[in-house]
């Protein structure tokens, strides 16, 4: 309770609260591809930095984004392709908005196996926007 704290009094602590609960780790979302070729959650909304793991559930799969920003099998660089083996990826989305992603073995930009994920401001959803 030193005079000099910045969380000591009742209204500092206050503030201090909001202060230490500004910066909330970011979260980790998991997506599976299945066999019946779906992805599960097929939509799903995140955090802005949050990270989504792709993970293969079985059958032959990728993931790949509507816009091209991300293309990924048994990873993300050399390794593209759909794949039967389990493989697990994880990409973080500081873009918000919603992108669509398919598998290429089994969907499009447009149909078949397609999920997507709606990135949102987490400060809007803390109710810090100042709106009435
Ligand atoms: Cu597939």
């Amino acid at each position: 309770m030193s005079a000099f704290s910045p969380c000591g009094g009742r209204l500092a602590s206050l503030a201090c609260g909001l202060v230490l609960a500004a910066p909330v780790a970011a979260a980790v979302h998991v997506v599976t591809a299945n066999p019946d070729m779906t992805f599960t959650p097929a939509s799903l909304v995140i955090h802005q930095h949050d990270t989504v793991r792709f993970v293969n559930g079985g059958g032959l799969h990728n993931v790949h984004a509507d816009d091209n920003s991300f293309v990924c099998g048994l990873d993300c660089n050399l390794h593209t392709a759909p794949s039967a083996q389990p493989w697990q990826v994880s990409r973080r989305f500081d873009r918000l908005g919603t992108l669509g992603y398919y598998c290429d073995a089994h969907g499009s930009t447009s149909s078949g196996m397609r999920g997507e994920i709606t990135v949102i401001d987490r400060i809007l959803v803390d109710g810090f926007d100042g709106a009435p």
